[in-house]
């Protein structure tokens, strides 16, 4: 650290694990800050483990006795002395509760606050504080669905194909497309109890379907003084059951007009909540370049290496002095490179993307010229089952589209795991897919994809 560099906090504890904690505790490392890690008896041998200044054992393997387990979380806060936590993305990245709880402890969320987070989980509340704010939403319901009947009239006046949408899901759990009246009662009623069964929360609500759109989301990050700015967009198109598997910023779909206006709107939409932190705000883009607000993610997210490179910040340390209330410059940012980054998961794509834990026996992890990897992974370790399958973050980053698909590839080529079976040859087939090298894709193009 720096001498003149002010430090913001003493010492963050991460509640996370994997390539995220050894992502937070880099940055730490590079502002003065001191680590705690907590881990589950399966990570004992993990690297954020060793990585971090100290280490907690929080329980058992699995996330609901460790890393969802929020007594034994705060008594690590406790023993450790740490004056903020770091959540992550996933577990209680957007656990309001979460976040109430550590600061009635005395312990800095490092994240938007509970009712920030609470005003974005309901979809249905997110979405009429959107249309309040001027944010452009798709046409729907508006509201919960009463019945069946109901649910009938408002498809006829919106018109099929609509979409039913659990109030309390996000990320697709819930959901169900409806194509004509007589699909609508069953429909209805298998979104219901599959929100219930989900969320413990059987509202849901409808919307008109948008075909084949492409997904692509909004960095932004905003203070405790009001000021938002928006940092170019990422394309998450490439995605398997609502699994994202290739993100990319800028979008091959964007155009600066559009830049402008989704910025713009992704402004609004943080501002309308009084954001206080990095998140990213989720749009629906139709092939005429009509935007929808979907829904907005109030953490870092997995992706956000892909801004990163192309904005060159640091978005891990720009979260941090947030939560320290720092002012953010308030400048908005554009993409000048273009990063591609592939999702390297312990699955095998010849097999439907089966999960593949077990020994990391060989590794060999490429580098050079516009390449960094995020990945908590070494020769000898055993990915555990209990977690996600995601074992690494390979980002090529270049000036154009094109070198950075020659630098994946190039790179891919050079990557060797042996063990356990990886998405490596996905990607590999995808960098040479003529549709993805034009840039030619939606959120369906996995639904045809056949591998090799
Ligand atoms: C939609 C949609 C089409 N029309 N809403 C999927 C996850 C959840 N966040 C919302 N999702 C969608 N909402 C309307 N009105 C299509 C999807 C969707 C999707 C969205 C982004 C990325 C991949 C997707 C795959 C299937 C469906």
């Amino acid at each position: 650290m720096t001498k003149d560099s002010k430090k913001s906090f003493n010492k963050i504890l991460i509640a996370n694990r994997g390539e995220i904690a050894l992502r937070v505790i880099r940055t730490c490392r590079e502002m003065g800050i001191k680590t705690v890690a907590v881990y589950s008896t399966a990570d004992k041998d993990s690297l954020h483990v060793k990585f971090a200044d100290e280490a907690v054992c929080i329980g058992r393997p699995s996330s609901a006795d460790s890393y969802l387990n929020i007594p034994h979380l705060m008594a690590a806060m406790e023993i450790t002395n740490a004056d903020a936590v770091h959540p992550g993305y996933g577990f209680l990245a957007e656990n309001a509760k979460f976040a109430e709880i550590c600061g009635e402890h005395g312990v800095k969320f490092i994240g938007p606050t509970p009712d920030q987070i609470r005003s974005m989980g309901d979809k249905i509340t997110a979405k009429e504080t959107m249309i309040k704010a001027g944010v452009p939403v798709v046409p729907g319901s508006g509201g919960l669905l009463g019945s069946v009947e109901e649910a009938k009239v408002i498809a006829k006046e919106i018109t099929y194909p609509v979409i039913l949408k659990a109030t309390a899901g996000g990320g697709g759990k819930g959901m169900r497309v409806v194509w004509q009246e007589s699909e609508i009662e069953k429909a209805y009623n298998t979104a219901k109890a599959e929100a219930l069964a989900s969320f413990k929360n059987d509202g849901v609500y409808m919307e008109k379907f948008v075909e084949e759109p492409r997904h692509i989301e909004i960095q932004v990050a905003g203070d405790r003084y009001g000021t938002v700015c928006h940092m170019s967009e990422r394309d998450c198109s490439i995605q398997r059951r609502h699994q994202k598997l290739v993100e990319e910023s800028p979008s091959p779909f964007m155009t600066d007009e559009l830049r402008e206006r989704m910025g713009a709107a992704a402004v609004k939409a943080a501002q309308a909540i009084g954001y206080e932190s990095v998140g990213t705000i989720e749009f629906l883009v139709d092939k005429h370049r009509n935007f929808y607000f979907m829904e907005m993610n109030t953490r870092i997210q997995v992706e956000h290496c892909v801004t990163e490179e192309v904005t060159n910040f640091d978005l891990i340390k720009e979260q941090i002095k947030i939560a320290a209330g720092e002012p953010i410059s308030g400048k908005h940012y554009f993409p000048e490179m273009h990063a591609i980054e592939c999702r390297i998961n312990a699955e095998d794509p010849f097999n439907d993307f089966r999960p593949s834990p077990g020994k990391i026996t060989v590794l060999h992890q490429p580098g050079g010229h516009g390449i960094r990897i995020d990945s908590h992974v070494y020769a000898g370790y055993v990915i555990p089952p209990y977690y996600d399958s995601m074992i690494a973050k390979i980002i090529a980053v270049a000036r154009t589209r094109k070198e950075a698909i020659d630098t994946m590839s190039r790179a891919l080529s050079e990557y060797v795991i042996e063990g356990v079976k990886t998405t490596i040859p996905f990607h590999q087939q995808l960098m040479r897919n003529e549709d993805f090298i034009k840039g030619n894709f939606t959120t369906k193009f996995l639904d045809t994809f056949k591998m090799q």
